[in-house]
C-alpha cells in the first residue's frame, strides 16, 4: 500500500498527542506521525505505520519528543516605549494600582504607542513574536488596548494582522479598547464605553480586524455593567468575547463572561466557586497567566483546585505586555504554572496546546496531534513532555513544522 499524498513522516518519536481522556499527555511511546500537505494524515504506534512511497521525506526522531506546536493564547505584544522606571518604582515600594491611578501604567504605554509609527510598532512586535516562535509557538493571540482611540486601536489591530503575514505564525486578534479609560474621557468611563461600543468596535468589525472582544474588568478598569454593555455590542457584530477577570479583586467577571459564552476568562486569581461553576457550565476556558502573578509579586493563587473539581479547561499563556508581564517566553510560563500554581507538567502542556486552542475558538483545527488537524508540530531536543516545564531554557525545537512544512529553528 502506498500513500502518495503523504509529504512527510516522523518515525520513532515519543508522541505527546495532548489528546484528553487517554494516557497521560496522550502519549504514544514509540509513535509515528504522517503529514499530507498541511494536515496530519496519520498518527499511531510506529509498528503500525502503513508503508509509504519512497518519495516521502522520513525523519527518524530517535525517541525525541514530538508535540503539537505551542499556542500563546493571551498576549499584548504590540506596544511602544518601556516601563522599566515603573519596575524601579515598584521596587521602591509603589504598587501597580497606585502607579496606574496616577497616570503611569497602561496610560504611559498608550502615549508611547499613539506616538509610534506603524513601521516601528511592527518591528517591535515582530521582535517579540520571534522570541515566542523560537520556542515552538506557531499561533498567538494579540490584543489591542494601548491605543484607546479609534485611530490607534485600529492601527494596533492592523499591525497584529501584519505580524501574521510577515512571520510564520497564525494570529488571532482581540479588540481590547476597554483596557483603561483614556485621558480624553477622564472620569467619564461610561461615555468611553459608549464610544467603544458605537464607534471603535463597529469600525474594527467592519474592517475585519478583530476576531474577539476583551475588557479589563477591575476597580482600576471597567465595571461588570460596562463589560456587559460591551459584550452585547460584540454579539451584534458576531464577535467572540473573553475577559480579564478576577486578576486583582473579585468582580464576578468570570460568571459574567460565562453568561455571555465567553471563549475564556483570564487571570482568575480571585475567582470564587460560583465563577468556576459558571465557567464549567459554559465551557469557558480558564487562562492562567503566571508571568503577571510573578512579575507583580501577587500572593493570592488562582484556585486551581476549584478549576479541577469543576472540570474547567485550563490554558497557560504569557500575557506578554510592557507592564505586568514583560516576559517573552511561553515555556517560562509553563514552568511557573507548575512551580507557582502547582499545575502538573501535563496540565501545563495541555494549557499551551489543546486548551489554548480552545481559548481561541480553534479547537477543531489545532492543539492536538489528531488526524485532520493542522500539521503544526514540534520535534524537541528532549525525550519526555515533563521536560518542557521542568527545565526552563534547556528545551528547544529541533524540527518545527508549520502547515506541514519545516521552518528554520535555532538548533539543538
Ligand atoms: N492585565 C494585565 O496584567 C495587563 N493588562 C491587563 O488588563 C497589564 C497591562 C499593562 O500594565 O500594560
Ligand atoms: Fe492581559
Amino acid at each position: 500500500m502506498t500513500h502518495d499524498a503523504w509529504t512527510r513522516v516522523i518515525r520513532n518519536a515519543t508522541v505527546a498527542t495532548c489528546v484528553a481522556g487517554g494516557p497521560r499527555y496522550g502519549l504514544i511511546e514509540r509513535g509515528a506521525v504522517a503529514v499530507a500537505g498541511g494536515r496530519i494524515a496519520w498518527v499511531g504506534p510506529d509498528t503500525e505505520l502503513p508503508a509509504q512511497s519512497d518519495r516521502v521525506a522520513v525523519d527518524d526522531a530517535s525517541g525525541a519528543l514530538l508535540t503539537p506546536a505551542l499556542i500563546d493564547c493571551h498576549t499584548h505584544l504590540v506596544w511602544a516605549g518601556s516601563r522599566h522606571r515603573e519596575f524601579e518604582q515598584r521596587l521602591e515600594g509603589a504598587t501597580y494600582e497606585t502607579i496606574a491611578r496616577t497616570g503611569g501604567g497602561i496610560l504611559s504605554t498608550v502615549a508611547a504607542t499613539r506616538a509610534a509609527t506603524e513601521d516601528t510598532l511592527l518591528e517591535l512586535a515582530c521582535r517579540r513574536a520571534r522570541k515566542l516562535l523560537a520556542e515552538g509557538v506557531t499561533c498567538i493571540e494579540i490584543k489591542s488596548g494601548y491605543g484607546l482611540d479609534l485611530k490607534t486601536e485600529l492601527k494596533m489591530l492592523r499591525i497584529a494582522r501584519r505580524v501574521g503575514e510577515v512571520l510564520p505564525v497564525t494570529v488571532r486578534t482581540t479588540l481590547l479598547a476597554a483596557h483603561a479609560v483614556p485621558p480624553e474621557f477622564e472620569n467619564r468611563a461610561d461615555d468611553y464605553v459608549a464610544h467603544v461600543c458605537d464607534v471603535i468596535l463597529p469600525a474594527a468589525a467592519a474592517e475585519g480586524l478583530a476576531d474577539a472582544v476583551d475588557a479589563f474588568c477591575e476597580d482600576i478598569g471597567f465595571t461588570p455593567a460596562q463589560v456587559e454593555r460591551l459584550f452585547k455590542a460584540a454579539r451584534e457584530f458576531g464577535l467572540s468575547v473573553k475577559l480579564h477577570a478576577e486578576q486583582l479583586s473579585n468582580q464576578h467577571g468570570a460568571a459574567l463572561a460565562a453568561r455571555h459564552r465567553a471563549l475564556s476568562a483570564d487571570h482568575l486569581e480571585h475567582l470564587d466557586e460560583d465563577g468556576a461553576r459558571a465557567m464549567a457550565a459554559a465551557g469557558t476556558v480558564a487562562v492562567l497567566l503566571p508571568g503577571a502573578f510573578y512579575f507583580l509579586r501577587e500572593t493570592r493563587l488562582p484556585p486551581v483546585g476549584l478549576l479541577r473539581q469543576h472540570d474547567v479547561p485550563i490554558a497557560v499563556a504569557s500575557d506578554l505586555n510592557p507592564g505586568s508581564a514583560p516576559l517573552a517566553s511561553l515555556l517560562l510560563n509553563m514552568n511557573m504554572a507548575c512551580t507557582l500554581f502547582r499545575l502538573t507538567p501535563e496540565e501545563a502542556l495541555a494549557g499551551a496546546t489543546r486548551n489554548a486552542a480552545r481559548a481561541l475558538g480553534l479547537a477543531a483545527e489545532r492543539g492536538t496531534i489528531e488526524t485532520g488537524k493542522v500539521a503544526d508540530l514540534v520535534l524537541w531536543n528532549v525525550q519526555h513532555p515533563a521536560q518542557l516545564s521542568a527545565q526552563y531554557g534547556l528545551a528547544s525545537p529541533r524540527l518545527l513544522l508549520r502547515d506541514g512544512a519545516p521552518q528554520g529553528t535555532t538548533g539543538q
